[in-house]
């Protein structure tokens, strides 16, 4: 069957870690027949969780894309990571999604992952849908679940399949068309409907209303005392949802196969299609305002909302088509470059299976072989109609680690790995930071570390350690000195001989400040660069820990020559010997970095945050109210005791609360601390030296 924009449906299957979301997905693939056997995530068999750290782990670190065919609809599944750590996955995700179905365990309730998928849904202005999981297991209970739903996100929270169990059995009522199943080894068994409580007499009333509000002739049946045919239903349903009035529920038990079957019709008949929802705001190449109209006749624009980037496979780009009809082996121009890139092989991807298409239409996801310069996040136009669309941000990284290489000889690998693995995530980065002389990871916590840590080695052969980085310290001094240099080498004829006094300060300043008040040519003034170029040099160096020297001033007063073994490079080593025996007396000091925090946090987490931040050292500057009823509290810290933070308020905060840290200003670390860091500098130089 041939699909297009009409039946097409692109839906985020997101909600909390743990929640049964990609073992829903592996249910619904199974029962609508596209494939033999149901997987499990425990057996590491399921559709879309493939890659070997996701078997491994037990549990999805990356997006995956499942199509399912259903009565005339093609739902393409985007199941995402619920791990903050992977929360990519949910970022890339929604660009190609008109929907988002959000899974909440019956059991645990409604948990961040789920507030936090809801949140992100209406800000990219896509409907939404819950899918209630786990109903069979212990201390399971949807209709508590479904109260908590309601006071979070209001009544337009309406269930459309609900359970009944006894203790024999669990019977679902379709509210659609109001009938009753139960499940016998995963086959629906036609039940007569069970006695219906109060509880159930008000959401059927509930989802009648909402119906009713979506249509004028729905509204007038109503209330003429008509019940809804299942058509009716459907479209006033579909209104609903497509205006964000309705957010329809429904449950089952993936894993037992239950309720499968109804989810699957909610997906389908439900949820809006690719052509039915407001068409994407873009800007074209005049700088004009665009929309564009999902329609497979029309230029070409398709979204890259994701990359795979594997060594041995190749480069995969995964396109959602905004627009037109994509061809294999035409010619596109990508919005970002400006240049034209001819289109390869075009594949359907089903978790880790891939087949040819000859084509992709509007509405529809797939992906393309060996784009050359295409990333994440770019727009394959038609040469004639270039367009921009602007993209959800990413979450930004805020844990940083050091790397250190395990073997020799990858030092010339790892830059392209990591460069490769960046195509791929951009919530990644990787940089060689030149003041501490140590490479940096960066990415959204410990978890994600790590699994980068072990893509490089499965990926790429590279074993790496990671560790807390080393900070970028500075030295100053406190005091104003006179020191002399002499520099003298008598070694058979020509001799070398150069001497300075210099005086040295303190100054507000980050670059070297230098002057020159020299009587009577002591110092012939052909030699002073010499001696500023000693200073210079000398000063990336400090005298107590080797981190570089800030806020100096040196004043060249006097010296002495010699007419013949005098030399520029005699002059720049007595200024290297005057800065390193006079500037230890000078009251040197160390300097820290100091960051101002930003911390969104729940309101009662502000209190043990605050009380965080002092014992990090920092200082509170102020609390105010941010969205969605979260405090942001705004301090001063020392960027060492930042590192783990990431870790911190994600716990305190099971995930709620987030933070920035941008770099302030530096500041004189506190005495007690100084010698410590002189020591782990001085191990850091040590082995450093070892190792080459
Ligand atoms: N008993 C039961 N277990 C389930 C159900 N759905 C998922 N699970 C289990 O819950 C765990 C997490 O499921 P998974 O699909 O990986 O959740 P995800 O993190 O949301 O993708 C796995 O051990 C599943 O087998 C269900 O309906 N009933
Ligand atoms: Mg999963």
């Amino acid at each position: 069957m041939s699909y297009n924009e009409k039946n097409i449906k692109n839906v985020l299957v997101a909600g909390h870690s743990g929640s049964g979301k990609t073992s829903l997905v592996e249910a619904l693939l199974f029962k609508t027949g596209k494939s033999d056997r149901q997987g499990r995530v425990e057996d590491g068999n399921t559709a879309a969780d493939f890659d070997p750290e996701e078997i491994k782990r037990g549990v999805s670190l990356s997006s995956a894309v499942v199509p399912l065919e259903h009565d005339g609809a093609k739902i393409n599944c985007i199941d995402v990571p619920g791990l903050f750590d992977f929360e990519l996955g949910m970022y890339e995700g929604i660009m190609a999604a008109e929907a988002v179905l959000i899974a909440v365990s019956a059991r645990d309730g409604l948990q961040v992952g789920a507030i936090k998928a809801f949140k992100l849904a209406q800000k990219a202005g896509k409907s939404h849908m819950f899918y209630v999981s786990k109903l069979d297991v212990e201390n399971a209970d949807f209709y508590k679940v479904f109260e908590e739903m309601k006071a979070q996100f209001g009544p337009s929270v309406c269930p459309v399949v609900v359970p009944v169990t006894t203790d024999k059995e669990t019977v679902y009522i379709d509210l659609v068309d109001m009938k009753s199943y139960k499940y016998e080894k995963g086959v629906a068994v036609e039940m007569p409907m069970p006695a219906t409580g109060h509880r159930l007499d008000g959401l059927i009333t509930a989802i009648s209303e909402a119906v009713a509000e979506t249509d004028e002739t729905l509204f007038e049946k109503y209330f003429s005392g008509e019940q809804f045919t299942k058509e009716e239903m459907r479209k006033g349903i579909y209104e609903g949802v497509k205006t964000g009035a309705i957010t329809p529920v429904v449950c089952g038990v993936a894993t037992k196969l239950e309720a499968m079957d109804l989810t699957l019709d909610a997906l389908a008949h439900l949820l809006p299609s690719a052509g039915d929802v407001e068409p994407v705001t873009a800007e074209n190449a005049k700088g004009e305002a665009e929309e564009i109209m999902c329609s497979s006749d029309g230029a070409i624009a398709a979204y890259v909302f994701k990359t795979v980037a594997d060594p041995f496979v190749g480069k995969l780009s995964y396109v959602k088509v905004l627009r037109g009809t994509l061809k294999p082996d035409s010619n596109v121009v990508n919005n970002r470059t400006g240049s034209t890139e001819r289109l390869g092989k075009l594949i359907w991807v089903s978790g880790k299976k891939q087949t040819d298409t000859p084509a992709i239409n509007a509405g529809d996801i797939g992906a393309i072989t060996k784009l050359t310069e295409t990333k994440t996040g770019d727009i394959l136009c038609a040469p004639s109609n270039i367009v921009n669309v602007e993209a959800v941000a990413f979450p930004t990284p805020t844990l940083s680690m050091a790397l250190r290489l395990k073997q020799k000889g990858d030092e010339g690998k790892i830059s392209s790995a990591m460069q490769r693995l960046m195509e791929e995530d951009g919530t990644l980065f990787y940089k060689m930071d030149n003041e501490t002389l140590q490479q940096i990871m960066s990415g959204l916590g410990e978890q994600h570390l790590d699994v980068v840590a072990a893509k490089l080695k499965a990926k790429f052969g590279i074993e790496v350690e990671l560790t807390q980085p080393r900070v970028a310290y500075r030295e100053t001094i406190r005091k104003k000195i006179k020191a002399e240099g002499k520099h003298k080498k008598q070694t058979g004829g020509h001799g070398q001989f150069g001497h300075v006094i210099i005086e040295f300060e303190p100054v507000d300043s980050e670059e070297l400040v230098f002057e020159e008040n020299v009587f009577g040519g002591s110092v012939p003034r052909n030699f002073f660069p010499a001696v500023e170029k000693g200073l210079r040099d000398s000063i990336k160096f400090g005298v107590l820990a080797g981190y570089p020297m800030v806020g100096l001033k040196a004043t060249l007063l006097d010296g002495s020559y010699h007419p013949v073994d005098s030399s520029e490079m005699a002059f720049k080593l007595a200024a290297g010997l005057a800065y390193r025996t006079g500037l230890k007396d000078a009251g040197p000091v160390l300097l820290e970095p100091i960051s101002t925090l930003k911390a969104y946090v729940p309101d009662s987490n502000t209190g043990d945050l605050m009380g965080e931040v002092n014992k990090r050292r920092g200082r509170v500057l102020g609390m105010n109210p941010a969205e969605d009823n979260m405090q942001v509290i705004e301090a001063e810290c020392p960027t060492t005791e930042m590192y783990d933070f990431t870790t911190y308020i994600r716990s305190l905060t099971q995930g709620r609360g987030y933070f920035t840290l941008e770099f302030a200003r530096y500041e004189q670390l506190p005495q007690m601390l100084e010698s410590k860091v002189i020591e782990e500098a001085k191990k850091f130089i040590d082995n450093k030296a070892e190792e080459e």
